[in-house]
């Protein structure tokens, strides 16, 4: 269960911001659903996906941060432009999340047309916003577990 006082950041990206609006949308929502007051939820908007490892980690560097939820979209164009933020984003958000020992959510839509991304921003295939703010939730509550040492012992059977 996430506590009272858990502060989540969310960084979002403005290009695409037809999309990443939604998603925001979503995420804010099933924060909110969840019992999570919006005093606790703090908003980055970047220019672009790229720019979004940047200010999660300077986020993560105040310390004060349960969570780090990020939210973009990249599509798909006619050159390797997608493939190099695609791989730098993913792999940069993992490395945050492993070296801070914090959530680091990565709520981003790779598509390859805007017809993809439509359908995960709120259209037939959910919404990524909402899936990234429940991943955040759960991992909240792993890590408490794991560093209280409260574990369910089932998960191991
Ligand atoms: N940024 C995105 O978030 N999505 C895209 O689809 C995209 N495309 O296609 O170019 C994109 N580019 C901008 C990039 O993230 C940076 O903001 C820019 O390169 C400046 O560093």
């Amino acid at each position: 269960m996430t506590k009272i006082n858990d502060k989540f950041a969310i960084v979002v990206s403005k290009f695409n911001e037809f999309i990443t609006e939604k998603l925001l949308d979503g995420c804010l929502q099933t924060l909110i659903k969840n019992g999570i007051t919006k005093d606790t939820i703090d908003i980055v908007k970047v220019p672009g996906s790229f720019e979004i490892p940047t200010a999660a980690k300077a986020l993560l560097d105040l310390n004060k941060y349960n969570a780090v939820i990020c939210l973009g979209c990249v599509i798909r164009g006619e050159t390797s432009h997608y493939d190099h933020i695609c791989t730098a984003v993913s792999n940069a958000i993992a490395q945050l999340g492993v070296s801070y020992s914090t959530p680091v959510i990565f709520g981003i839509i790779t598509s390859e047309n805007v017809n993809q991304a439509l359908d995960r921003a709120g259209g037939k295939v959910g919404n990524k916003g909402t899936e990234a703010a429940i991943s955040a939730i759960e991992m909240i509550s792993i890590l408490r577990e794991i560093k209280d040492n409260s574990l369910c012992k089932t998960t191991y059977q």
